[in-house]
C-alpha cells in the first residue's frame, strides 16, 4: 500500500501543539493525524548530529534530524529567510542574497533528499511544503526517484519583475519544473508562477509543471467545538458584554504581518471617535518570529516604541488601551481571545493565507459574533466571501481606521448574517478539503491541464 510523506522545514515536535508554531505545521498536522502519513523536518536543533529521530505521535511517523551551525546560518537564517521570504513578500529592499547561503541550501536541501530517498518507496506519495525546498524534487530525481512528488508554496508567489529581482531568479525557480504539481494559495498567485515560467521557458509549454491553486483551511469544526468549550474562560472580554470594545489580533512578529499600519490605524480609530467608550481594548498577541535575523530584531524593536508612543498618547483617557502579548498564547486561551473580541483585525501587508483570519470567524459565537477585518493582500482576503468582511488595503491607515469604528458599530444582525456566509464557506472549504483535493490532483496529476486550477478564488 502507498504512504504519503510530508516534507517541511518545521514539525510538530511529540505531536504537541504549543502555540505560536505557525500555520503550514497547523494544517499539515491535522492534515497528517487523519491520514496517517510520515512527516520529515528539522528537530529545532543546531547540531553536527546527522542522524535521523523517528518518534510516533496520534499515529503520524515523525522523522527530524539537526540543522548544523553553518546550514542553521546560511540556509535557513540567510538563503531561506532573509532571501527568499522577503522576495515573496516584495520586500525587495530587504532581499540578502548571498552565493555561498544558496550553496548551503541546496547542501540542506540534498540531505534531505538523501534522508526522504531511504524511506520513501517507488510507490508512494511525496508533497513536499514551502520556499525551504524549492530544489528538492530536482535533487530527488537526480538520485533515481521516481516517484510523484508535489510542491505547495505556504507564501504568496509575486508578480514575475519582483521575481526577476533575485539574482539568480531562474536557478531557483526553475527547481520547481521537477514537481508533478506545483500548488498556491490563491489564482493570483498561479497567474504570476504561471507567466513568470513561461516568460522564462520562452513560452515552450512542455517545460512548465501543473500550477494550480489549492487554498489553505482549518480544521473548521475543530476549532468551533474547541473554542465553545473556552466560553467565558477568557479574562481578555466577555462575549456578551458589549458595553466594552475589544479588537484582537495574532500574528507572528513579522514584517509581512503589517503591525506598525494596524497600530497607526488603531490610533487613528481611537482619535477620531466622537462618542469614546472608557472600556476599550486593542490586543495584538505577536509571538517572536526567527529572532536570529537581524530584518527581524529592527521591526520589533521599530514595533514596541510605536507601541509605547500610543499607549503614552491615550494613558488619561483610557486605562489600558492597547496591550501587546510578545510571547507564544496555546491554542485554547487564543480561541477563548478570538471569541471574547468584537473585531478580528487582520492585515497582513502581504501573506500567502493567514490562518487566523478563518479561526477568528470559526472562534465566534454564532448568535453574537465578532467582525473581520481583513487585509486584500492575503490569501484569507482574497478567498473569503467579501460580503461576510470589511476587506481593507493595510497601506491606508485612513480606510483601516474606518473599518475599525464600523465593526465596532455594526449592529447584530448584520454581525450574524456576516458570519453566516463565511461559516457556510468554511464548513465546506476546510483543511480536510484541502488536503484532499491537493492529493486527488497529484494522483491523478497527469489527467490535468495546465491551466487547470482546483477551485475559483
Ligand atoms: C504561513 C504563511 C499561511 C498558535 N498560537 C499562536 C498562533 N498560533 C497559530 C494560529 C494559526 C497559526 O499559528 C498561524 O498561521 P498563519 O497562517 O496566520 O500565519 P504563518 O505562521 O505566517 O503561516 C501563511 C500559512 O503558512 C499556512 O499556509 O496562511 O500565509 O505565512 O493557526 O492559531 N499564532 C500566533 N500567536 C500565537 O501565540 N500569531
Amino acid at each position: 500500500m502507498s504512504k504519503l510523506f510530508v516534507v517541511s522545514n518545521r514539525v510538530i515536535q511529540d505531536g504537541v501543539r504549543e502555540g505560536g508554531e505557525g500555520g503550514l505545521t497547523t494544517a499539515v498536522w491535522s492534515m497528517l493525524k487523519d491520514l496517517h502519513g510520515s512527516w520529515i523536518g528539522w528537530s529545532g536543533s543546531v547540531s553536527d548530529d546527522e542522524s535521523v529521530q523517528l518518534k510516533m505521535a496520534s499515529g503520524v511517523a515523525i522523522y527530524t534530524t539537526d540543522m548544523s551551525d553553518r546550514a542553521y546560518e546560511k540556509n535557513y537564517c540567510g538563503f531561506a529567510n532573509a532571501c527568499l521570504w522577503p522576495l515573496f513578500h516584495e520586500r525587495l529592499d530587504l532581499v540578502r542574497y548571498d552565493e555561498s547561503d544558496f550553496s548551503s541550501y541546496m547542501d540542506y536541501n540534498r540531505r534531505i533528499a538523501m534522508v526522504l530517498s531511504e524511506l520513501a518507496q517507488p510507490e508512494d506519495l511525496i508533497w513536499v511544503h514551502d520556499y525551504h525546498f524549492l530544489p528538492l524534487a530536482q535533487i530527488c530525481r537526480d538520485l533515481g526517484m521516481n516517484q510523484r512528488i508535489g510542491f505547495f508554496l505556504h507564501t504568496p508567489f509575486p508578480p514575475p519583475s519582483v521575481i526577476s529581482a533575485l539574482p539568480n531568479h531562474w536557478q531557483s525557480m526553475k527547481t520547481l519544473l521537477s514537481y508533478s504539481l506545483v500548488g498556491v494559495q490563491s489564482g493570483f498567485d498561479a497567474e504570476n508562477l504561471q507567466s513568470y515560467l513561461r516568460q522564462q521557458s520562452d513560452g515552450n509549454k512542455a517545460s512548465e509543471p501543473l500550477v494550480a491553486a489549492f487554498p489553505i483551511s482549518i480544521d473548521t469544526r475543530g476549532v468551533i467545538s474547541s473554542a465553545l468549550a473556552c466560553t467565558g474562560s477568557s479574562d481578555f472580554g466577555s462575549e456578551t458584554k458589549r458595553s466594552s470594545v475589544r479588537i484582537f489580533s495574532a500574528d507572528r512578529m513579522d514584517y509581512s504581518k503589517g503591525f506598525i499600519n494596524r497600530i497607526l490605524a488603531y490610533d487613528q480609530f481611537l482619535s477620531k471617535r466622537s462618542d469614546p467608550c472608557p472600556d476599550i481594548q486593542y490586543c495584538l498577541v505577536a509571538p517572536d518570529s526567527r529572532e536570529n535575523i537581524s530584518e527581524y530584531r529592527n521591526h520589533k524593536s521599530e514595533v514596541m516604541l510605536l507601541l509605547l508612543e500610543v499607549q503614552q498618547r491615550w494613558r488619561d483617557d483610557y486605562e489600558n488601551c492597547i496591550e501587546m502579548i510578545n510571547q507564544p498564547v496555546a491554542p485554547e486561551p487564543l480561541l477563548a481571545m478570538m471569541r471574547a473580541s468584537q473585531v478580528g483585525f487582520i492585515a497582513p501587508l502581504r501573506d500567502g493565507m493567514n490562518l487566523v483570519a478563518k479561526e477568528y470567524i470559526a472562534a465566534q459565537n454564532p448568535v453574537d459574533p465578532g467582525v473581520l477585518i481583513v487585509s486584500k493582500f492575503c490569501g484569507a482576503g482574497r478567498e473569503l466571501p467579501r460580503a461576510g468582511l470589511i476587506a481593507v488595503n493595510p497601506h491606508d491607515i485612513s480606510e483601516m481606521a474606518r473599518a475599525l469604528e464600523e465593526a465596532v458599530v455594526m449592529p447584530r444582525t448584520e454581525r450574524v448574517r456576516r458570519h453566516r456566509l463565511l461559516m457556510s464557506h468554511l464548513l465546506e472549504y476546510d483543511v480536510k478539503w484541502w488536503a484532499r483535493s491537493y492529493l486527488k490532483s497529484l494522483q491523478a496529476e497527469s489527467c490535468l491541464s495546465m491551466s487547470d486550477t482546483s477551485v475559483t478564488v
